[in-house]
């Protein structure tokens, strides 16, 4: 019976036998499968790693018994807050807890049984590791891709750290949901947006999904339209509004600077100051998000100067309102109410005019595209011909140019917590920012460091890591005290993965240009733009660096769905419906467990988990494994058993054998692994049924069940690899080739039946042998002749004489 001996038995062999070890001699054959590496939470390694992992090992399993020299390796995420937080919790410190989480889902990764290339391992916490993730900012830093800069960032109050950009959703801290607020704070940052319009174009070139491809495009936000200058009225200032429709130029009867904007100040006339500076204030309590929505009522200030528009002279005021970021375009904006419904707004309330010039509809403000009017020479124009006549015009005074503007901001890397990789900077008194020479790292972070939440860097507080001396000048200097988003480090550990020992470099470049780009990686949708947004920057630096010869670090992208618990909900302990795999697998074996997950859900969707579902399972397993042993029973009893033909039976058992061959594989290659086990069901089904016959061909029984071992090996590898040795063939199934199908035996021989109604012969017709009995009446019902004499009688009884005929009694 299968059971965990089973899995244990087989996992020590593979261990032993080395059997997954990648095969560096032979590159050109290698498949770099990867997941997403785990953070190692005390919670254990949960459903949902498992759903990401297992049926990724199978599929990899196929692959690899068709060829492939699969390379999967696995490692831990393993800086970041909540150890830090659990820390401060329990006064364990983040790197115990974490070595020991490490410890603990190590011991139950290896109880999946996956192929797994641990000796590959990347640990991130580990100095060995952080020691090239401050190698690379250093690179980064080297190319002017790394700087400092003192801006507005995001803070979580709660976490008591900046956030990057992408960590920040609807207005809150992407990981405890806590309302972010603006600090200014010097920070550093990678210079993404370098990138944009290449991370832009190359998401063309990869089969990823269409919604994260989608994602990652609004996200980097590529807007194309046309810088104007505007000139201050009796002063020598100008500044550029960034407009996308520079079509309705004409319209414009007022302009809006964002309050942060530096020229405002500038502007600003006496009278207006003191109102101007209490507004200044009352923006800083905004969110960016809250400034953005289209609802909120406008609000703004009067500054008392005038601009004047460039294309017909016109002066209009120039106003203060927080509905104009000031991280977005020029910080100023041209307003035209009569065709955009923030300004639209600003207008009614603020008693300014309101001037047509697009043509269409009735209502204001009217957003769509049409005809200019009220534009002097460029009246009648389309809106997509007006933008380029226009632009024209205004490069031609000098007054302005076509621009494109990116949503994208720059990647915050700095943290103020203690538990990431150190910043291998000093600041010296005489040389300013040093950064730490390569021979000097890694930067070791201290163990002995107080952690308690301040709001300031804990790294601080620890006078022996802070103070050193300039590694330029020799004078006393200070330590960088914050820590790199974790981010960083899982921007660039695939790469590591395939030279992980190497202690002269991050990586031997000869080797990670031979095996990567990465050929399929699988992991949670969520990471659409973080993640996998940095890991193909990082790529693209280090290629233009020299490094690599890739342009992209990932080909083919898959997101697994969310188990749910049986209740529908996210699985949760405090609502108490969370599924334990160490609990499954000790009942039912780590291949129950892995079939139930391929099996139940849709693997892009996932869904809600069913005991009776994994029950089952374990009875189809069970199935199988007395279907083989009667299987086997049989070919052993040779002695009456002489039957060498292949009549009826064997060929219907032999279509169903080559159609799962050939359905399993192509299925499977489509991360459809539901359909892959429905086919080996329907296979079984029919193996069951040949068992019975007395008269059987066992050469082709033999045949057909080897076949089928092989079949189910990726998606039950413990369990197959016994049944194979239970066969008496020699170890291991997963040297042995995937079967190969047989285009023949997928045509179905036919036959020709007659189909009576009441008695009488009313159509001949040939249908394919192996049909179920409701599929022959079906097809008898629907013939034209059988149709009419059937007439508007209602039909009593079918009955079907197999191969020959149809009587079908109506009255
Ligand atoms: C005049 C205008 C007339 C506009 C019109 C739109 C419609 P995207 O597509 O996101 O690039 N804008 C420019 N900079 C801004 C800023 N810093 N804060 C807030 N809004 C800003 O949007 C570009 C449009 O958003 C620009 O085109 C500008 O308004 C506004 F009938 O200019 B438009
Ligand atoms: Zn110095």
């Amino acid at each position: 019976m299968y059971s965990t001996k089973i899995d244990e038995k087989w996992q020590k062999k593979w261990e032993e036998t080395h059997i997954y070890k990648f095969n560096e001699d032979d590159i050109k054959n290698k498949l770099y499968v990867m997941e997403m590496f785990s953070y190692p939470s005390g919670s254990r390694l949960h459903a949902g790693h498992w759903f990401n992992y297992a049926p990724v090992d199978s599929w990899a399993r196929l692959k690899r018994m068709q060829g492939y020299n699969v390379f999967q390796p696995m490692g831990f995420d393993s800086f970041g807050l909540p150890a830090e937080n659990y820390a401060i919790k329990t006064g364990i410190h983040p790197s115990d807890s974490t070595e020991k989480n490490i410890a603990t889902m190590e011991k139950q990764l290896k109880s999946m049984g996956a192929m797994f290339n641990w000796e590959n391992e990347v640990i991130t916490c580990h100095p060995d590791y952080y020691k090239w993730n401050q190698w690379l900012f250093l690179q980064l830093y080297k190319h002017g891709l790394a700087y400092r800069k003192n801006a507005p960032v995001n803070w979580c109050p709660s976490c008591n750290t900046v956030l990057a950009n992408e960590q920040v959703q609807e207005g809150c801290c992407e990981r405890c949901g806590t309302e972010v607020t603006k600090k200014d704070l010097t920070q550093w940052f990678f210079k993404i947006t370098d990138y944009a319009e290449e991370l832009l174009q190359d998401l063309d070139k990869l089969d990823w999904p269409e919604t994260t491809k989608a994602m990652q495009r609004h996200w980097i936000g590529k807007s194309t339209g046309t810088n104007v200058t505007f000139k201050v009225v009796d002063s020598d200032i100008e500044f550029s509004v960034f407009t996308t429709r520079v079509d309705t130029l004409f319209g414009v009867t007022y302009v809006v600077l964002s309050p942060e904007n530096k020229l405002v100040d500038k502007i600003a006339k006496e009278q207006y100051r003191e109102q101007i500076e209490n507004y200044k204030e009352q923006a800083k309590k905004q969110t960016e998000i809250e400034r953005q929505s289209i609802t909120r009522e406008k609000t703004g200030v009067f500054s008392g100067s005038y601009a004047i528009n460039p294309i017909n002279g016109r002066k209009v005021p120039i106003w203060i309102g927080d509905y104009v970021l000031n991280t977005y375009g020029t910080g100023a904006v041209m307003a035209v109410p009569a065709h955009d419904e923030r300004d639209f707004d600003f207008a009614t309330k603020y008693k300014l005019p309101i001037e047509r010039v697009i043509d269409g509809g009735d209502t204001l403000p009217y957003i769509e595209h049409g005809k200019m009017i009220n534009s002097g020479e460029f009246n009648g124009l389309s809106t997509k011909d007006g933008k380029k006549a226009v632009t024209k015009k205004l490069e031609e005074m000098g007054l302005g140019s076509g621009k494109v503007n990116y949503r994208l901001r720059d990647w915050l890397v700095s943290r103020q917590r203690y538990w990431g990789t150190p910043i291998p900077v000093v600041y010296c008194e005489k040389c300013g920012v040093v950064p730490v020479p390569e021979e000097q790292l890694p930067v070791e972070l201290p163990y002995d460091v107080e952690f308690s939440p301040d709001g300031k860097s804990p790294l601080l507080k620890s006078e022996k890591f802070m103070n050193t001396t300039c590694p330029h000048c020799g004078s006393p200097a200070k330590r960088e005290a914050d820590t790199l988003d974790t981010f960083v480090c899982s921007s660039w550990y695939y790469l590591r993965y395939v030279d992980n020992k190497n202690s002269e470099k991050p990586f031997d470049e000869d080797k990670i240009n031979k095996m990567l780009p990465v050929d399929m990686y699988v992991g949670g949708r969520e990471h659409a733009c973080m993640h996998l947004l940095y890991a193909r920057f990082i790529t693209k630096a280090l290629r233009d660096m020299g490094y690599l010869n890739f342009d992209e670090p990932f080909l083919s992208l898959k997101h697994q769905g969310v188990i749910l618990g049986p209740d529908g909900q996210k699985m949760s302990k405090s609502k108490g419906n969370t599924i334990s795999p160490d609990d499954c697998i000790k009942e039912y074996g780590a291949d129950v467990f892995r079939m139930y997950l391929m099996f139940g859900f849709d693997y892009t969707e996932g869904g809600a988990w069913s005991d009776d579902g994994i029950k089952s399972m374990s009875k189809f397993v069970d199935r199988i494994e007395r279907y083989i042993s009667q299987s086997k029973e049989a070919i052993e009893d040779t002695k009456n058993n002489t039957k060498t033909s292949m009549d009826t039976p064997e060929k219907d058992l032999n279509y169903v054998r080559n159609f799962t061959i050939k359905s399993v594989l192509t299925d499977t290659n489509k991360f459809q692994f539901n359909t892959s086990i429905a086919r080996m069901m329907e296979f079984t089904n029919e193996l069951s049924k040949y068992l019975k016959i007395k008269n059987k061909n066992i050469k082709f029984l033999e045949d057909t069940i080897i076949d089928f071992v092989k079949i189910l090996a990726p998606f039950a590898p413990h369990f197959a690899e016994e049944q194979w040795e239970l066969l008496g063939k020699k170890y291991s199934i997963f040297n042995e080739k995937w079967p190969e199908f047989d285009e023949k035996a997928l045509v179905k021989d036919e036959i020709e039946i007659a189909i009576q109604v009441n008695g009488k012969i009313k159509s001949k017709i040939n249908i394919q042998t192996g049909l179920s009995e409701d599929e022959i009446k079906e097809i008898s019902l629907s013939q034209e002749n059988v149709k009419s004499a059937i007439g508007n009688k209602s039909v009593k009884k079918i009955i079907v004489v197999r191969g020959r005929l149809v009587n079908i009694v109506a009255k």
